[in-house]
């Protein structure tokens, strides 16, 4: 398998962004706080997530931590939420302004028609523990990653899909256990739990990561699309519909049917439907 050759993308302050053939790769770059987020990162995050979701020549996105910390050599996913610029009124950026967009990048992975896969090399916890739950695959170092909920810590905590929906992942006694007792969790102990695809030894992880993305990217991208879409409908409710069927209308796009409906609008004429298109 080859590896990958990245082209930064573009520079920012709190996150690397950089993309090899039909992967991008997103990454926190706070390591001296575990990488933990606030304002202006996820600003960025939604920049580059949307960008990935944008190009076409995507189909994998690989969401990590730069690292390690230069303080103490310890590795990171993310940390969630910055607790040292939350306000009152909650997370505040440099320009005053108080913002939850967190939510915003968590819905982009949830419905970005691509896969996007948590390369976890250290500490995922709080707000980085939904960030990996939300994605829709999770690989994690061996020596380093461990899973933790501090929401109930720190009083800033996730109530949509990284406790309900990690609650369908691992079970319901498991979850409460994981957000009641905010205890650590090895990659080893997340993968029996259901939460992690696969423990890899750390200096691979990267490598891993990419090789997960060649092999999806073999695969057809009509099919992988309609699929992430379909799993995540019954929990998604109506929004989960309109999305599945969003693609259901790309695809009717692509039929002489479309293109009879459409030019007979632009040449104000009578559509001409074939009828032998109500095969079943
Ligand atoms: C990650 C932990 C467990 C690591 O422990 P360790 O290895 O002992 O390191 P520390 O010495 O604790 O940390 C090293 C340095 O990093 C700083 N730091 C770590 N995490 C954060 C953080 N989240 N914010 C700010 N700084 C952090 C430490 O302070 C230390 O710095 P120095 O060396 O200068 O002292 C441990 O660090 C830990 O428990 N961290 C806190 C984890 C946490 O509670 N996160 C917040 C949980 N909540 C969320 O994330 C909510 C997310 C969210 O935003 C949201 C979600 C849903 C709906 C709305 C929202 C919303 O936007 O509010």
């Amino acid at each position: 398998m080859n590896s990958p050759t990245w082209k930064i993308v573009k520079k920012f302050d709190d996150i690397t962004y950089k993309k090899s053939g039909h992967v991008a790769r997103i990454a926190f770059n706070r390591p001296d706080v575990r990488n933990a987020f606030r304002p202006h990162t996820t600003s960025e995050l939604y920049e580059a997530f949307h960008d990935a979701k944008e190009d076409p020549s995507i189909g994998v996105v690989l969401l990590s931590g730069e690292g390690p910390s230069s303080k103490d050599g310890k590795y990171a996913f993310c940390s969630g939420g910055d607790q040292k610029v939350r306000g009152h009124r909650g997370y505040v950026g440099e320009d005053g302004r108080h913002r939850l967009n967190i939510l915003e990048v968590q819905r982009l992975i949830r419905f970005m028609p691509k896969v996007v896969i948590a390369v976890v090399p250290g500490w995922a916890v709080g707000g980085g523990h939904s960030l990996h739950v939300v994605c829709d695959l999770t690989l994690a170092s061996k020596e380093h990653a461990i899973f933790k909920q501090t929401d109930a810590d720190v009083t800033s905590f996730d109530g949509g899909y990284g406790s309900a929906y990690l609650a369908k992942m691992v079970g319901q006694k498991k979850a409460r256990e994981i957000f009641f007792l905010g205890r650590n969790y090895s990659a080893q102990e997340a993968y029996e739990m259901g939460m992690v695809n696969a423990v890899i030894p750390h200096d691979e992880l990267e490598q891993t990561a990419w090789e997960w993305a060649q092999e999806i990217l073999e695969k057809s991208p009509m099919s992988i699309k309609m699929l992430k879409f379909a799993m995540n409908l019954t929990d998604d409710g109506m929004v989960g519909q309109q999305v599945f069927a969003g693609e259901a209308t790309r695809l009717a796009y692509m039929t002489d049917e479309a293109k009879e409906g459409r030019d007979a609008f632009v040449e104000k004429r009578k559509p001409n439907f074939d009828q032998d298109g109500w095969v079943s």
